[in-house]
């Protein structure tokens, strides 16, 4: 993916999220990570298949062609939703080569991702599966036992944490020991590590996995090193947040990739501020039809699916 389109993605993922998340107070807000999630699944195919980790899949969808409308009304529970609005508010579309999430069991799409390379290798395409997690979600079980399955099986798959530094309060210091790359070696797997920052090299970095797995080489493990701009969730405070887990110079990525669009002459300023408007007036249309949507009901909630009718005697 070029340049141009790497930013206009960092910035529909951004100026949707902050919508968002102004109206939905447990909305999950990716702001700071837009570089890692776009860069991870900037180069897929068709036929390839993805696992977004749940914070920040929506730019994900949008990439392989889901409907903006649609994704608000799932973040809002209407109807209208990928999933009726069921589940959690980021299920996205069934149909476009995702993996979707159905519960919110941190690590269980390691599991359905590496399932699905099991099936890519034995259909012999030559296509991948891309799959991101979260610094947090790299201590399951899953991520060892899929990580491990996959090197012996040689499995066309790329893991991409996304490492944000934190699970909801907890600060990654707490509870990793190493670098997550680390591990890599444990399981006889290449390790690399990325500026989760910087989208081009996280789309480079992963484009090299993805073309290993392609070829039948097996699994890379990658981590891109990004930051959480907010909370856990919208209306997160962070009052847990202290001076030493604050990044020294968190870099917006956003920001980064714009300086480089205008130093590289690829885009003017005008360009860049008519794109802002575009995508903004794409946000706000989307975001109203969603809250003007009916709320998901009994019938999209499944009632007729759980409960029988009762027999009248
Ligand atoms: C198995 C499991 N344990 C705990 C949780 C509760 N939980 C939801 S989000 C979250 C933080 C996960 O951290 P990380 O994987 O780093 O992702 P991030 O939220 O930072 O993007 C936790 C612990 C869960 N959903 N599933």
């Amino acid at each position: 993916m070029n340049a141009i389109d790497l930013y206009r993605w960092m910035l529909t993922s951004r100026l949707l999220e902050s919508a968002l998340g102004r109206k939905n107070p447990r909305w999950f807000s990716t702001e700071g990570e837009e570089a890692t999630i776009v860069g991870s699944f900037a180069e897929l195919r068709a036929g390839d298949v993805a696992a977004p980790h749940y914070r920040g899949p929506f730019v994900a969808y949008l990439m392989r062609g889901a409907e903006m409308k649609r994704l608000a009304c799932q973040a809002f529970g209407k109807a209208h939703g990928y999933a009726k609005g069921r589940g959690m508010p980021f299920v996205g579309p069934a149909g476009l080569g995702f993996i979707p999430w159905v519960a919110g069991d941190l690590g269980t799409s390691l599991g359905m991702a590496t399932g699905a390379a099991l099936a890519l290798q034995r259909q012999g395409q030559g296509h991948a599966c891309v799959c991101s997690f979260g610094d947090g979600t790299s201590n399951r079980g899953d991520f060892h036992e899929n990580v491990n399955t996959a090197a012996i099986w040689k499995l066309p798959i790329v893991y991409v944490c996304q490492n944000n530094g934190w699970a909801i309060s907890q600060a990654a210091r707490t509870y990793l020991p190493a670098p997550i790359v680390d591990r890599a070696q444990g399981y006889g797997i290449p390790g690399v590590s990325v500026d989760g920052n910087d989208v081009e090299a996280v789309r480079d970095a992963v484009a090299q996995a993805i073309e290993r797995a392609r070829t039948g080489a097996g699994p890379t493990l990658i981590e891109a090193r990004t930051w959480r701009k907010h909370g856990h969730w919208a209306n997160d405070k962070t009052p847990y947040r202290t001076a030493i887990d604050q990044p020294d110079n968190p870099v917006d990525p956003l920001e980064r990739m714009r300086e480089r669009l205008l130093e590289r002459g690829l885009a003017s300023q005008a360009d860049l501020d008519a794109m802002h408007r575009h995508i903004e007036a794409e946000v706000h249309e989307a975001v109203e039809y969603a809250l003007n949507q009916s709320d998901a009901g009994p019938a999209e909630l499944g009632a007729d699916e759980v409960f029988a009718t009762a027999a009248r005697a």
